[in-house]
């Protein structure tokens, strides 16, 4: 996440913009949708905004959020209930600030939320909590998840029962402080590799039965271009830059992400869960605002994304969630929507 102006030069939209919708919900300013259907309703765990007062920077300190709220709703386009607070920084020990974007599962008949947050070293972590209701209130674990970094987690679950945590993201998600391997404060410009160097991907491990370990240490993910060249730190439309989310459809596997800088949400496809993913194009061009952040469900044989934009405030720190349906065709590819 970060400050800046949204640039000129979205590519060509190919499916028009009457799927695209309103503010879900207006009482409060949420983000980062992670959408999911459980026992066949619609849950969706954002990230809260709040007026927090904080300088806007590239390090992304004026998203000092502090709690999370669920929201849900029987389909898409029916009312939208907020539960509440379902989980509040105040009650994780190991949390220092910012709880940025959540993601949610349910397995071993548990939901657990995996969220980021800085540890009280500055360090973004991964932690989970767990609860018997989708809508909280979540118990934290008294750590964030060993060998965790950075932020943005997704879960996902494959066919055949296993689930894996993809996380990252650089500039202010800290991703580009971990190329060593080691935690490496000393970059204080939060820069990323130079042009012509790979760029970074995001991360993934495999979670223990248990959904509150890693059973791996986290590897890379790589994405590769249409020729298998790995994508590069100066190919700002296509490179990684946060917000992953995975999801299965037909046996293949697909990576969407933001561009960041470049404002775009865009995808990649793969054989396996570890990738390595071949970008495929865009999702969507640039929202109003200088961040979005996506997930995509199935609902009744249609295609949705939900996403954000700060149609509400104009302000970048304090966003609305939305979702719309996406296009998509035979064969499993995407086609592009305009906001
Ligand atoms: O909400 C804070 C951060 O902004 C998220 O972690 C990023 O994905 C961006 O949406």
């Amino acid at each position: 996440a970060a400050s800046g102006s949204q640039p000129a030069g979205a590519a060509p939209d190919s499916a028009g913009t009457k799927f695209l919708s309103k503010p879900l919900i207006k009482d409060i300013y949420t983000a980062d949708p992670s959408a999911h259907v459980f026992d066949g309703k619609i849950y969706i765990y954002p990230s809260h905004d709040i007026e927090a007062g904080m300088p806007e920077n590239d390090n992304g300190d004026h998203f000092a959020m502090r709690d999370y709220h669920v929201l849900s709703m029987d389909s898409i386009g029916g009312k939208v209930t907020d539960h509440g607070v379902a989980l509040d920084i105040k009650d994780v020990a190991w949390a220092g600030r910012q709880m940025w974007a959540p993601d949610a599962a349910f397995k071993n008949d548990t939901y657990y939320l995996y969220f980021p947050a800085k540890d009280k070293q500055d360090v973004f972590r991964i932690g989970v909590a767990t609860s018997t209701s989708p809508t909280g209130p979540f118990k934290a674990q008294p750590q964030p998840i060993e060998g965790s970094m950075s932020i943005d987690p997704a879960i996902f679950t494959d066919t055949n029962g296993g689930s894996y945590l993809y996380v990252g993201g650089i500039w202010g998600g800290q991703l580009q402080r971990w190329r060593t391997g080691q935690y490496d404060a000393s970059n204080p410009k939060e820069q990323e590799p130079a042009d012509n160097e790979v760029a970074p991907g995001p991360r993934v491990a495999r979670m223990s039965s248990d959904m509150l370990r890693f059973a791996e240490p986290m590897k890379e993910v790589k994405i590769l271009d249409q020729d298998g060249k790995p994508l590069l730190a100066g190919d700002k439309s296509r490179r990684f830059f946060e917000g992953a989310w995975v999801h299965k459809h037909n046996g293949t596997y697909y990576l969407s992400y933001s561009t960041g800088d470049t404002h775009l949400l865009v995808y990649a496809t793969s054989t396996s869960p570890y990738g390595p993913f071949t970008y495929q194009g865009i999702i969507m061009n640039p929202v109003q605002g200088w961040t979005t952040h996506h997930s995509i469900i199935e609902q009744q044989g249609k295609w949705y994304i939900f996403y954000h934009d700060t149609e509400l405030s104009g302000k970048t720190w304090l966003r609305n969630i939305k979702v719309a349906e996406l296009p998509r065709n035979a064969d499993g590819s995407f086609g592009t929507i305009t906001p």
